[in-house]
């Protein structure tokens, strides 16, 4: 960063080309990238740490549900031959340990400010720049900003009443502590049974004295079938790694596998009840890739998810426990799918409670405990895993304003609209990583990302070239995009869940189905063309003017996506 007069108000103010919100994946990648473009990036981090997700997150059994060969960076064929993965599945603590290699390795750490939270980016017109201003007082004015914020980076605790009258301890697996939590001879309350419940609370059983845990909605989880990763098949993934990261950047969902061409209705029951059990055996979210209609018929999810109830039956000993711990209100996968270790007999062990509070809710939380309409529970220990408000909530808490001063959270009060997932109409030379209308959350993050930098990294250099400084999205090509969004959505069985996909978490949050279904590759395509078609359905300018003719007509025959590639 340098120090300027900013040409708008002559004040002396740090400067510099990008400024990068989020030292996570997406902020580390950036860094690197534009960094190596000779851009001078500046990095605002709240955390005291790299990260992100994977330096906020720390609660027993935390653990990515993509295998870690896959969930992991492919721009440096060094790192990705150096780096030994140790488990199938990575958990928390490898991953973060992947990550500060990663930054120190490339020397990130140097332009990244730690402990810095952006309080707000303020686009200043005549200056054409942003005004990126922090909880600690600095104010950075910055040609672009990219949002590498994360989709679920601000948790949630539900309002119950008394919820802050609570004297024991009370953590949300969200904001986790650094120093381990002893749960020993404790009574434990765990509110939510998502995928962290799914992952933390088999943990948490095998220390606590007593643990009762509250669930609302049961959910689907496949066994991970975790295990050490064996050298020779690490060695195997690295030797064909160029081959199989190309599979992973055209798939649908960002994996090496591809979804089945077999569907479950074509099949008798002998045929797919054989092909599931293979599956379920296998475990892992292949499982659900086993067959194509699944995630768009009713009768053909209905097959799969009846599979996965009667597992449950089969582990769980206590029959009526086992029913309550079958999901029943939504199709499998309409929710992200939980991939889980020793979950369902966590639940045949003396010292755990299951309660249902959809029958019996939460009334209140006291100073010593937890009361449903039914009963009162004392208790040592309240641990949230109540999730987050996705995709839209931490962009949101940052006061963004873009032309004529609008804000974000103005744009957005009936849900967010992007164009691509990468930017927002008004709001020039700022991106988004992961952004809602993008594949984000419903793929391998690594690769979703990866792509979305590469776009912004090349889409600079563009500008650039042509003695452009701007670049913003037409209203018009916003719309066609979010109702391409929209109606892609609806083609599949995703809405029919109340998921956090759709804001439905959130108490008055817009019901709107956030991220992009039509899939990694094919999307990757779009972004590919509209970029090789001249930028379609952006404005790029320099201060003499716009320079292309504006073609917002990108998407007006959007057709590609079909129902078979749904994932
Ligand atoms: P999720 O998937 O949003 O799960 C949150 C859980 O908390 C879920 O079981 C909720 O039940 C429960 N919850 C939320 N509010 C309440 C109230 N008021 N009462 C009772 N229970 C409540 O968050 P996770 O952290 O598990 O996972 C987020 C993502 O991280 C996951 O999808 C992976 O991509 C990684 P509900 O289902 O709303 O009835």
């Amino acid at each position: 960063m340098s120090e300027q007069p900013s040409p708008s108000t002559g004040k002396v103010v740090s400067s510099c080309d990008v400024v990068v919100v989020g030292a996570g994946i997406g902020g580390l990648y950036a860094l690197h990238r534009l960094r190596s473009l000779g851009l001078d990036v500046q990095v605002f981090e709240a955390g005291d740490g790299v990260g992100g997700t994977w330096y906020w997150n720390r609660y027993p059994g935390a653990r990515c549900d993509v295998e870690s060969l896959f969930y992991s960076y492919s721009f440096s064929a060094e790192l990705e031959q150096e780096w030994e993965w140790t488990e199938r599945y990575p958990t928390q603590r490898e991953i973060l340990s992947y990550l500060n290699h990663v930054a120190d390795r490339f020397e990130l750490r140097r332009d990244i400010r730690l402990e810095t939270r952006v309080t707000a980016a303020v686009y200043d017109e005549a200056a054409r720049r942003w005004s990126v201003t922090t909880d600690r007082g600095d104010q950075v004015m910055a040609q672009f900003v990219v949002m590498a914020t994360g989709c679920l980076s601000t948790w949630q605790i539900p309002a119950f009443p008394g919820v802050d009258s609570f004297q024991g301890e009370r953590y949300h697996t969200g904001n986790w502590p650094h120093d381990p939590v002893d749960f020993a001879g404790k009574r434990v309350g765990f509110i939510g049974t998502g995928s962290t419940g799914i992952q933390a609370i088999p943990q948490i059983a095998k220390t606590a004295r007593q643990l009762t845990v509250f669930q609302r909605t049961p959910n689907y989880a496949i066994p991970a079938r975790n295990a050490p990763l064996r050298p020779g098949d690490q060695r195997e993934v690295k030797a064909r790694y160029r081959e199989i990261r190309e599979r992973m950047r055209t798939s649908p969902s960002g994996l090496p596998f591809a979804v089945a061409e077999r569907a479950v209705l074509e099949e008798p029951p002998d045929l797919y009840l054989e092909a599931l059990e293979e599956a379920w055996q296998a475990g892992g979210p292949p499982f659900l890739m086993m067959y194509r209609d699944v995630a768009v018929a009713e009768d053909a999810n209905a097959i799969v998810a009846d599979f996965v109830r009667s597992k449950i039956r089969e582990t769980v000993r206590d029959p009526a426990t086992a029913e309550l711990l079958c999901p029943i209100d939504h199709p499998i996968g309409s929710k992200r799918i939980c991939i889980e270790i020793e979950y369902f007999e966590t639940y045949n062990r003396d010292n755990v409670e299951l309660v249902d509070v959809r029958h019996s809710p939460v009334e209140e939380i006291t100073p010593t405990g937890l009361r449903t309409s039914e009963r009162t529970y004392e208790l040592d220990v309240l641990v949230f895993a109540t999730g987050f408000d996705a995709m839209t909530g931490t962009l949101l808490r940052i006061d963004i304003r873009g032309r004529g001063g609008v804000p974000l959270r103005e744009r957005w009060a009936d849900g967010p609209r992007t164009y691509l997932g990468l930017q927002v109409a008004g709001f020039p030379n700022l991106f988004t990583i992961t952004g809602p209308g993008s594949p984000s959350v419903l793929s391998n993050m690594v690769v979703s990302i990866e792509q979305h930098v590469d776009w912004i990294a090349d889409c600079i250099t563009d500008l650039r070239a042509a003695n452009l400084d701007t670049i913003e999205a037409l209203p018009e090509a916003e719309t066609i995009w979010v109702e391409h969004v929209n109606e892609v959505g609806a083609m599949t069985l995703y809405p029919k869940a109340n998921s956090w996909y759709l804001g439905a978490n959130i108490p008055g949050k817009p019901r709107i189905f956030m991220p992009y279904v039509g899939g990694v590759g094919v999307y990757r395509q779009y972004c590919d063309e509209v970029r090789e078609a001249g930028y379609q359905g952006f404005v790029r300018s320099s201060p003499a003017g716009p320079a292309d003719a504006p073609s917002p007509r990108a998407f007006a025959t959007v057709t590609r996506y079909s129902k078979a590639s749904a994932t």
